[in-house]
């Protein structure tokens, strides 16, 4: 009875063992019951390139997100900052489709735009300057080009760099932009946004010349560190929205 879902960040690695338990009983007994899943980018904490998809922890999702899949749920995928390079061979294993960055569903009369988030962070400038470099498709197949060993290693190198250089940036500069967001919602019409990306899931409202546009932020998925954390949003038959928390299996 469930027209849609969407989940964001879960960031998916085999250290998440009860995170990844979690989105696989997710699929099993959420997403079996829906007629679409969207998922809003970072799926995984990094994708190195579908050649990696052979390694057993990855694999072992594929063939779940394809199970949901072959049972009839049609699943639209959109990549996140860690999970842009998810090819032609991811889409064909998990049977995803892939969307625009910025897309656009309806219900009813409601139109709901889609996107990961990253793209609308445009106050953190050095970000912006290294989602141009890393989107564009020459640096991209330069990239695949190389060794996966290889792109595993710059990729752990960056994470380690933004270990230290992350936390001293604002939570306003990594959050959206609000004028980003207007035009947004100009651009596509829609009354209705949902995104992850910030890791500051909540509910806006933003005023723009007298109109009133609701935008949802997911929640990043962790059940293994701290105090359990993550969320779906559920647009059910009569386009109505609302959050879930995930629980522990
Ligand atoms: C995550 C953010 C660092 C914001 C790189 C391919 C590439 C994945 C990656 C590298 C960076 C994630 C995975 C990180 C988020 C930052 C800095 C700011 C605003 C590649 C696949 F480029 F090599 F092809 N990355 N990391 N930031 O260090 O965790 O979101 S990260
Ligand atoms: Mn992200």
């Amino acid at each position: 009875p469930v027209q849609a879902l969407f989940i964001s960040d879960l960031h998916l690695q085999p250290a998440l063992p009860k995170t990844t338990r979690a989105f696989l009983d997710f699929l099993k007994n959420q997403v079996k019951q829906a007629e679409q899943l969207y998922i809003l980018g970072d799926l995984f904490e990094y994708w190195a390139g579908d050649d990696d998809m052979d390694s057993d922890y990855l694999e072992t999702i594929v063939r779940s997100i394809r199970e949901a899949a072959d049972s009839g749920t049609a699943i639209f995928w959109i990549c996140g900052n860690r999970d842009f390079l998810t090819g032609e061979r991811f889409l064909e294993a998990t049977g995803a489709r892939a969307l625009p960055e910025l897309s656009v569903m309806e219900s009813g009369k409601t139109k709901i735009a889609l996107t990961h988030g990253d793209a609308q962070c445009t106050d953190d400038q050095a970000y912006m300057q290294f989602r141009n470099m890393v989107r564009n498709p020459v640096w991209q197949k330069q990239f695949l080009a190389m060794p996966l060993a290889q792109r595993k290693a710059i990729i752990a190198g960056m994470r380690q760099d933004s270990r230290k250089g992350n936390q001293e940036k604002s939570a306003r500069i990594m959050d959206v932009n609000a004028s980003v967001i207007a035009d947004l919602f100009k651009q596509t019409g829609a009354s209705v946004l949902i995104h992850g990306h910030t890791h500051q899931p909540g509910q806006h409202i933003h005023k723009i010349e007298n109109g009133e546009y609701l935008r949802l932020v997911l929640s990043d998925w962790n059940l293994d560190d701290g105090p359990a954390r993550g969320d779906w949003i559920e647009l059910n038959r009569h386009g109505e929205l609302s959050r879930h928390v995930v629980k522990p299996v």
